[in-house]
């Protein structure tokens, strides 16, 4: 069994327990320490300094191979790989090179399928037109798909998100078998985005299927107030949170082949004021789903909140 938590339960403790597969201290720090440990640079908005932890049943083994950190399982793995400040600089080449090289330690583990990536950027949003971050980085990653031969329909669920400090991190759960991948029949596939979102369109898919140890689970992707390509309700949080939730069940009822149930949210919210609003508003209507507030620029600049989910 995979689960995700958010708990206040230090980084030492979890890391010392046998069932941890991976934590994700929700601090504004994006660097390597050891395996098993991942600063994204995401912050918890929350005074409760939560950290995000990944555990299953069955021993884990961690390891480091060049700049990639790995913690797996006999069923999945998880590999890691930050970029430095400088390497930033170069998004492009840098991502390019990143994918590939997390692509040979998947392959080399025997975990050749990703189902699932994280992608945290710094000034995501910064750059004009094709020069933004967010673009130069969808270039980078779009080619190291073509390189590798990855077709479209072969694009993992994803989310891509800017923090406030430097560096970046890449990282990827990825399984033996063959993942299921999903579209959101309200949105255009990100991949077929038109020319005006950018030069490159964006390499992921809205969910994504798997049995991991005959459990089954959905990854959906990071997901936002878009309707087919266009971002709607601009500037009004709870109207975005409504359009965000109505594609969330939507894929729950029309992507989700083994009927899975939601059990955490990652929620994204560009802006630390919207904490009690967002908090209320979602509380509310999903009580019992664990959840996360956390702040960070959403892709687009128009998008106030972005909220990723895992399901089983
Ligand atoms: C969207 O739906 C919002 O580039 O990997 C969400 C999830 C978004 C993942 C990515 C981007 C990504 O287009 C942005």
């Amino acid at each position: 069994m995979l689960t995700q938590r958010f708990t206040r339960a230090s980084s030492d403790e979890l890391l010392s327990r046998d069932d941890t597969l991976v934590v994700m201290p929700l601090t504004a720090q994006c660097a390597p320490s050891v395996s098993g440990v991942i600063h994204s640079g995401i912050e918890d908005l929350s005074p409760d300094q939560l950290n995000e932890v990944w555990t299953v049943n069955g021993q884990v083994a961690r390891g480091q191979t060049g700049d990639n950190y790995w913690s797996k399982t006999e069923d999945m793995i998880c590999v890691a790989r930050w970029l430095t400040k400088a390497q930033c600089e170069q998004m492009e080449e840098s991502v390019f090179e990143a994918y590939l090289s997390i692509f040979s330690v998947l392959k080399s583990h025997g975990f050749e399928h990703p189902f699932r990536f994280w992608n945290y950027l710094p000034n995501i949003n910064t750059g004009d037109g094709d020069e933004e971050i967010y673009k130069r980085f969808c270039t980078g990653r779009l080619q190291a798909f073509e390189q590798l031969g990855i077709a479209a329909s072969s694009f993992p669920s994803a989310s891509a998100l800017g923090h406030h400090t430097d560096g970046a991190v890449i990282y990827v759960f990825a399984s033996a078998e063959v993942p299921q991948h999903l579209k959101n029949d309200k949105q255009v596939n990100a991949f077929n985005y038109p020319r005006q979102y950018g030069i490159s369109s964006p390499s992921f898919t809205r969910a994504t299927a798997l049995t991991l140890a005959d459990t089954p689970y959905l990854f959906i992707s990071g997901t936002a107030s878009i309707i087919g390509h266009k971002t709607v309700e601009v500037g009004h949080l709870q109207r975005q949170l409504g359009v965000t939730l109505d594609n969330i069940e939507h894929l729950l009822a029309t992507a989700n082949p083994q009927n899975r149930q939601l059990a955490t949210f990652k929620v994204y919210l560009r802006h630390p004021e919207h904490l009690a609003p967002a908090r209320d508003w979602l509380n509310q209507r999903y009580p019992d789903v664990e959840t996360v507030f956390t702040l960070a620029d959403i892709c687009r600049s128009d998008l106030l909140v972005e909220i990723e989910c895992f399901c089983h």
